[in-house]
């Protein structure tokens, strides 16, 4: 690049990208967000299901430097927090910098401590760093179910909800019993005509309702600031110290009285024994991503309501037939089957030193140092890369530290303190030893579950320690650990 600027880029538009923005724009570096789609908000902007809302607690899923009085609930709708991101992104000067519609194709590393990033509108720009902002839940799974091409009525993945659907009295499938199923069939059960739920496995549901906040406490939060201060330490409290903490085996007690919640929910709510019997799942509480409900309890128990937990044997034209040779017909089939966490920046291809690419060096497994970086990927940072903390904490908090991470590091490029840095392989065989060694601690390891937190192999997507520890590894960069030329 020789004389010109440095300069960033960084690769998604969702929650992590325009906080990385917002990050470089206050340090006053020069920086180019690339989008490949055409409005910012990432999974907010895809997911549009009914009943979508955020089962983080609107006032701790906010970016530290935003808090917002202005939340409707507990836990807000979907399009309320997409309409926060992109009033943060637009507030804070970071939408000028987003290209919409322009795609990350490739991105090389060149040498000297550039990369050249090639976009799917022809942009061929060289930079100094990639903050890899991609995102984590948002390559869609759909199941391999014979005969699913035949379906003769509408079919869709949560992700892609047709919004031109009027599903008012159609007989609607919903396949998947994750946080998606639980929130759509509830919303969706008064307007249908029926809705069938296939499950494969039955999840742990705890009860947590969800209030509106009332204008006079919008008004607090308004005048008061601190309050919400003041709320975001209560709620971080609970799920970092323990919610999360149980999960990876440094909380029993809480986590006993999380096992403790669900079962009496199951048993206060589900009246009919056969039914409660069918919803029971045979794992600990935890180790499947958690659900937070206090609406699928009783939407399951309607009369137009079907639990269908004889596995499913094929998709026909008519609807879905179970291994008891029962077909049940519909109009309608919703695959809320999850998504492929170890996606993370498919489909571009991105070339490190020596050619190699990341595909390759993760073909048999997606293993970073610390979360955010990989040896022979210079300069290279990743926001929600492989054993980030996902699924228990407020992803904007875990991006918050990872970009903060990575934005001292870019500093250091930025004033010249180096034009190469890179974690040593050294130290990233030793970090992933230690998540090995950590995972088999966690209730994802021991209770007893399959979930979407493994890949093939039994590597783990999230952290596994607390959150505490989270923060205190990516607080300041240990240079020992890195490679700086
Ligand atoms: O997906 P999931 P999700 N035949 O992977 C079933 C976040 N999230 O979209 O358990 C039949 O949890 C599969 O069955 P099984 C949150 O972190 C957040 O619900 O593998 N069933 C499972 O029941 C969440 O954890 C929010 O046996 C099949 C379901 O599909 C994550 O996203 C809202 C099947 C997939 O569940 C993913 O949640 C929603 C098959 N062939 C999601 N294949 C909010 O914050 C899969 N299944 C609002």
């Amino acid at each position: 690049m020789g004389s010109t600027p440095f300069r960033v880029a960084v690769i998604g538009a969702g929650a992590s990208g325009i906080a990385a923005g917002v990050r470089l724009r206050q340090a006053a570096v020069a920086f180019d967000i690339f989008e490949r789609a055409d409005d910012v908000g990432g999974t907010w902007r895809d997911n549009r299901y009914p009943g979508l809302a955020c089962d983080v607690p609107s006032h701790l899923y906010r970016y530290s430097f935003a808090p917002n009085a202005e939340w409707s609930h507990e836990y807000s709708p979907a399009a309320e927090i997409h309409a926060y991101f992109r009033k943060v992104a637009g507030d804070l000067g970071v939408l000028d910098h987003v290209r919409l519609s322009n795609e990350m194709e490739t991105a090389e590393y060149v040498g000297d401590g550039l990369w050249r990033v090639v976009t799917s509108q022809g942009d061929q720009g060289l930079y100094n760093a990639v903050i890899l902002a991609t995102g984590i839940l948002h390559q869609m799974v759909l199941p391999d179910i014979p005969g699913r091409d035949s379906f003769a009525g509408a079919a869709f993945h949560s992700s892609r909800w047709d919004q031109e659907l009027d599903i008012a009295s159609k007989r609607v499938g919903v396949i998947g019993t994750g946080s998606t199923a639980t929130q759509i069939v509830p919303a969706i059960v008064d307007q249908v005509a029926s809705v069938s739920l296939f499950q494969r496995t039955p999840q742990w549901i705890s009860p947590v309702p969800n209030n509106a906040f009332s204008e006079e406490k919008k008004q607090q939060f308004r005048d008061h600031p601190q309050k919400m201060g003041e709320l975001y330490a209560f709620l971080n409290d609970v799920f970092n110290n323990r919610f999360a903490s149980a999960l990876v085996g440094a909380n029993d007690e809480a986590l006993a009285e999380m096992a403790r919640a669900c079962r009496e929910n199951l048993e206060n709510n589900v009246h009919d024994p056969d039914l409660r019997r069918r919803l029971t799942p045979d794992y600990q509480t935890g180790c499947k991503r958690l659900i937070v409900s206090d609406k699928f309890y009783p939407a399951i128990q309607k009369d137009n309501a079907h639990l269908v937990d004889t596995p499913i044997a094929g998709i026909e034209p008519g609807g879905v037939r179970t291994k008891d040779g029962a077909l049940h017909e519909l109009d309608v089939i919703v695959y809320a089957t999850g998504f492929d966490p170890f996606a993370f920046f498919r489909p571009a291809v991105i070339t490190g030193r020596n050619g190699v690419t990341l595909n390759e060096r993760w073909k048999d497994s997606c293993q970073a140092y610390r979360s955010v970086a990989v040896p022979d990927f210079p300069n290279l940072f990743f926001i929600g890369g492989p054993n980030s903390p996902i699924g228990n904490f407020s992803y904007l908090r875990t991006a918050e530290v990872q970009i903060g991470y990575a934005m001292q590091l870019v500093r250091m490029l930025a004033d010249g303190k180096g034009r190469e840095i890179e974690p040593t392989r050294e130290a990233t065989e030793t970090f992933n030893a230690e998540v090995s060694e950590a995972i088999r601690h966690t209730v994802w390891a021991t209770g007893g579950c399959t979930s979407w937190y493994f890949d093939k192999q039994g590597n783990v997507v999230s952290w596994p320690w607390t959150y505490a520890r989270f923060e205190a590894d990516l607080g300041a960069p240990r240079m020992d650990e890195l490679k700086v030329a």
